[in-house]
């Protein structure tokens, strides 16, 4: 069959949405704000301040503006933009010696190991009707805390992966023994380094090594990020309480936030939302941040398609191929994967249509070992 352009109405008959694989999840101590910063992200009306240790976690999906799409849209005359979105995840956590919880319970872990990035709340507000589990706000000390928790639950993990490699090591044919004892070597080293308050994502590990490791969804080895949840009468020191945190962990990239105000200016409607934003001090755009900072934390990239039916923004790991890209948005187009025709976001823009682009030579006709950047505008080329 004959290349097909994306964008063909043949097209429209394909299955178009795939799941989004990357997974962000919000994590902290217990009555840190989860919920309510899951809510002011996805537009969610998940319950707050209702903890209970057998509370199931929420699961949302956050669109991800782009000023781009819109852009793009009126270039291609589309009738519609479809956003990019990322998975969300309040999970909720009892940090050990609290009153209700001796660490993070076996089915918060299950769900944190399935993640792809930690979005760290840390609470900052103080507000007696709100009681700390540890008594008193001391956002240091609960970072702190909640390393610990991740740190024990690696130890686990490493501790009972090393007695079933070495088990297995005992009855090892010769072919196999020399792996499995790399693997003993490795596990031993992460888990001393461990021992010493290295977290994985610290660790220097070679790129086999890490994917040797990355089956075990150890916890310390994922990207985290911290959300400091600030009270509303403390919005004019968000950027030095942000400064404070960034100056005391430089590995986690920091952003301070009141949750509770940017859920409920999601009742306002825009005019509204921005008068009380600035009576409250509150800089605008703290949610759109948290949501660029998270794409960045899982590593994705953003492509965009361009159409009459629609323009849309999909999102890849860094250093997705062309083909692979294809397969997010069919899997066919990676099964019958041609090529792909890419130009530059802003060159597209400069030149003001795909025709203009490509009579001025700026749109790469690109193969299948072509690796996805941010921004390239694509039109998948590929045989059914
Ligand atoms: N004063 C004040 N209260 C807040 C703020 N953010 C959240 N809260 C309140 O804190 C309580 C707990 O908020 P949640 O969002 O439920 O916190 P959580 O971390 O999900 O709590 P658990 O699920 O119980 O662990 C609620 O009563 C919120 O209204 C804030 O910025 N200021
Ligand atoms: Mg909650």
């Amino acid at each position: 069959m004959a290349a097909r352009p994306v964008g063909d109405p043949a097209h429209e008959m394909l299955q178009l949405k795939l799941p989004l694989p990357m997974k962000a999840a919000i994590v902290g101590l217990r009555h840190s704000g989860k919920t309510t910063l899951f809510n002011a992200l996805t537009g969610g009306l998940a319950e707050v301040g209702s903890y209970s240790s057998a509370l199931r976690p929420n699961i949302g999906v956050r669109k991800v503006d782009d000023p781009r799409l819109e852009v793009l849209a009126r270039i291609s005359h589309s009738a519609r933009m479809v956003p990019a979105e990322i998975n969300v995840t309040d999970v909720n956590y009892a940090p050990r010696g609290s009153h209700d919880g001796g660490g993070i319970s076996a089915e918060v872990l299950g769900y944190l190991s399935t993640a792809d990035a930690l979005l760290q709340v840390v609470r900052c507000f103080a507000d007696p009707s709100v009681p700390h589990p540890l008594g008193s706000i001391d956002p240091v000390r609960d970072i702190d805390s909640f390393d610990l928790e991740l740190t024990f639950a690696d130890l686990a993990v490493l501790e009972r992966r090393l007695l079933r490699v070495q088990d297995r090591l005992k009855s090892a044919k010769p072919s196999e023994r020399a792996s499995q004892q790399a693997e003993v070597v490795l596990l031993e080293r992460v888990k001393g380094e461990l021992e010493r308050d290295v977290p994985i994502r610290s660790q220097s590990l070679s790129s086999e090594d890490r994917r040797t490791l990355a089956g075990y969804q150890l916890l310390t080895a994922k990207p985290m990020m911290l959300l400091a949840n600030i009270g509303d009468t403390e919005l004019d020191r968000a950027s030095e309480i942000e400064q404070h945190l960034s100056n005391r962990y430089p590995c986690f990239r920091v952003l301070s936030l009141c949750a509770r105000l940017e859920m409920e200016l999601l009742e306002l409607n825009s005019e509204e939302a921005a008068e009380y934003r600035e009576a409250m001090n509150a800089a605008p755009g703290a949610i759109d941040k948290v949501v660029s900072e998270s794409l960045r934390l899982l590593g994705l990239v953003t492509f965009l398609t361009i159409g009459s039916d629609e323009t849309r923004a999909w999102t890849v790991p860094q250093g997705t191929p062309a083909p692979q890209a294809a397969g997010r948005v069919h899997s066919d187009m990676e099964k019958g994967f041609i090529r792909a025709e890419v130009i530059r976001y802003e060159d597209l823009v400069e030149c003001g249509s795909e025709h203009e682009a490509r009579k001025r030579g700026l749109l790469r006709v690109e193969g299948k070992d072509y690796i996805v950047h941010d921004g390239d505008v694509i039109n998948f080329l590929f045989n059914l």
